[in-house]
């Protein structure tokens, strides 16, 4: 049985996944699913949320398992080092996107799309951890070439989608760009934008879009 991903292409986690199936060359099919509660959905992925994978085993669920789950399973081009300890190396820096720039943009994201308000304790909250999030960052990735290194990983793949975002609610909800002092993230930036299925996930992003910008307003009751 082929391995299928269940998501929507807004999504920045199901994304992170799609585009390592694809950097992988591993094959796959990819079925439009949005998310729900219902108890069909929640009987696939627990928590009611994309992405989620079936496997000739069952389904499995969370996106940094999932990029494991790939990275393990499957054969194709390695995205994490063979050495334990670079491989910790890379897992770290990926949880630490995860954790102190991903999910702190995220507790603002309905006002950085579309200018739902979100109570300022939260404001407050997520620019000081963005803050914090981006100079660990800084300390952290070697960017030589890559986020990680020598060769593309895993950490790549999380920062493109985790750090673009981080940037996008530091500027709209901050007047910070976390970029202006951050060259070097700058460049991967660019570099990685670059990459064909970067850039074939991008396109599939743009055309769902304005679609998705209008379902979470109707669910926030914003216009
Ligand atoms: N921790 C989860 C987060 C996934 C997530 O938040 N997905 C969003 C789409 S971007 C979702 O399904 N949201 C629906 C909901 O929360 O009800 C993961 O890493 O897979």
């Amino acid at each position: 049985m082929m391995l299928k991903l269940y998501g929507f292409p807004s999504s920045n986690y199901v994304n992170m996944v799609h585009l390592a199936l694809l950097e992988k060359g591993v094959p796959f099919e990819f079925v439009l699913t949005y998310p729900d509660q219902s108890p069909e959905f929640l009987a696939k992925s627990p928590r009611g949320k994309v992405p989620f994978m079936e496997t000739p085993n069952g389904y499995l669920n969370e996106s940094s398992v999932l990029l494991e789950y790939i990275e393990e399973a499957t054969d194709g081009v390695p995205l994490l080092p063979k050495d334990p300890v670079e491989k910790a190396r890379v897992r770290a820096l990926m949880k630490e996107l995860e954790l102190y720039i991903e999910l702190p943009a995220r507790s603002c994201y309905p006002e950085a799309l579309f200018g739902a308000k979100c109570p300022d304790a939260i404001k407050a909250k997520a620019r000081d951890e963005l803050i914090a999030g981006f100079a660990t960052l800084k300390r952290h990735a070697k960017f030589s070439p890559y986020l990680a290194g020598d060769s593309f990983t895993l950490a790549d793949i999380v920062f493109f989608y985790s750090v673009q975002f981080g940037v996008s609610v530091g500027k709209k909800l901050f007047e910070i760009d976390f970029l202006a002092d951050f060259p070097e993230a700058a460049d991967l930036l660019q570099r990685l934008g670059e990459r064909p299925h970067v850039q074939s996930i991008a396109a599939q992003r743009a055309v769902e879009w304005p679609k998705f910008i209008a379902s979470v307003q109707a669910k926030y009751g914003v216009r």
